[in-house]
């Protein structure tokens, strides 16, 4: 193969039957995904900056001047002033640099398996970090409403508890855990507390009916440790973009191993060689959307939710689940299992995701996403449940 070599004309003609191959967000199709269509003036910044490398911020001062201002307006948005953190590659590198932080502050005072509580609804992330860290998963039920149940979460504390994880946006229902309860007991308790907002992060401070919910899910709570928010889900900007912040600095520095030989002597992250460019892709849709920018994509994101479930909720056949708090809807049918109807909808070229708490279609509207692809797919969807 290696011997074979191509025309830069045979490459990219051979680069686009790849393209070919894949799903397009463009299409509309995508209703599965917590990933969108990167914004232009993001790609624009990611191929400027496509050189740069963090792991040695030194001979990238400017890039690393970057990230640092990305994380001062993470801040902003969720709260905190002087954040620590880091741009890294999603959610599930945040969420295990918040777990292995939480884990070194439990093993300098604790000896025995450290446990954390977690709503079943968490990310599969969390199962991979149980097993990484060798936690002691210590699940909590979901209440009638498919929240975490808060109720539940003191019977579960031990002297072995290392950290409560709580979730503001599920990745299943796109539900937001009453933050605020869970944070009055993990204060109360001095448990280390860890928000997963990696979808929810760029949405919910966004949100124009943020007060009637009585949403506050961030570091205005005084339980809140670290939070995950990631700018390459409803932030807009390429993959991998995800995003870590730190109450504490002292937290942060848990991580820090000595890295003598570099420019810098010491390095907090788990990557080492990692780019700079949806570091600047980030920047530039923080300073470019603003908070009034971003406040129209949500707008627009949950304008649409509303008509597709009010389009839904007229169809026979279909049960809704729950009344959506962000972008993502679900249900199931009478007639039909939910299995059947997604293939039924991939064979007519709809992606739609399954969720397993409960067993549902789930749709995800992202920015991609417009009416007149939902006006296609109720139509596919009215006449697969033709009885
Ligand atoms: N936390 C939550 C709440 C999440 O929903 C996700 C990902 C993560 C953490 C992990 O983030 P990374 O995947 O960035 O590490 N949720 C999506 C999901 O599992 C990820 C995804 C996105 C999957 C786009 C498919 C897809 O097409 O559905």
């Amino acid at each position: 193969m290696l011997d074979n070599r191509m025309t830069k004309e045979d490459i990219f003609e051979n680069l686009k039957k790849f393209q070919d191959m894949d799903m397009s967000y463009e299409s509309g199709r995508i209703l599965s995904s917590m990933c969108t269509k990167p914004d232009p003036i993001a790609m624009e910044a990611y191929k400027m900056f496509i050189e740069t490398n963090l792991g040695d911020p030194g001979l990238f001062p400017g890039t690393a001047l970057m990230e640092s201002e990305v994380i001062e307006m993470l801040g902003q948005l969720l709260h905190l002033e002087n954040p620590s953190g880091h741009l890294v590659t999603g959610g599930t590198e945040a969420n295990i640099m918040a777990m292995t932080v939480a884990k070194y502050l439990f093993q300098e005072k604790h000896e025995g398996t450290p446990e954390i509580i977690l709503p079943v609804s968490a990310h599969f992330s969390f199962k991979k970090i149980i097993s990484m860290l060798s936690l002691k998963p210590r699940y909590v039920p979901l209440d009638e409403n498919y929240k975490m149940d808060v109720s539940k979460i003191e019977d579960l504390i031990t002297e072995n508890t290392m950290a409560i994880v709580a979730i503001a946006g599920t990745t299943e229902l796109g539900l937001i855990d009453d933050i605020e309860k869970i944070s009055e007991i993990a204060y109360s308790n001095n448990i280390y507390l860890h928000i997963d907002a990696a979808f929810g992060g760029f949405i919910i401070p966004f949100l124009e009916n943020k007060n009637n919910l009585n949403l506050n899910f961030d570091f205005k709570c005084k339980g809140v440790s670290s939070m995950t928010i990631d700018p390459h889900k409803m932030g807009l900007a390429p993959v991998p973009a995800g995003g870590i912040l730190f109450r504490h600095s002292e937290h942060l520095d848990k991580l820090a191993v000595k890295t003598p030989y570099l420019t810098r002597n010491k390095q907090t992250t788990i990557v080492g060689t990692r780019s700079g460019a949806a570091t600047a892709a980030t920047w530039t849709l923080l300073k470019y959307y603003g908070r009034e920018g971003y406040q129209k994509i949500v707008k627009d994101a949950i304008t649409l939710t509303q008509y597709t479930y009010d389009k839904l909720n007229n169809m026979d056949h279909i049960n809704l689940i729950c009344k959506p708090e962000l972008n993502l809807i679900s249900f199931n049918t009478d007639i039909k299992s939910v299995d059947v109807l997604k293939q039924e909808l991939y064979e007519c070229g709809w992606r739609v995701s399954v969720a397993q708490r409960p067993h549902v279609v789930r749709l995800v509207l992202m920015p991609h996403v417009k009416k007149e692809h939902i006006d296609m797919f109720l139509k596919d969807l009215k006449e697969l449940l033709k009885e």
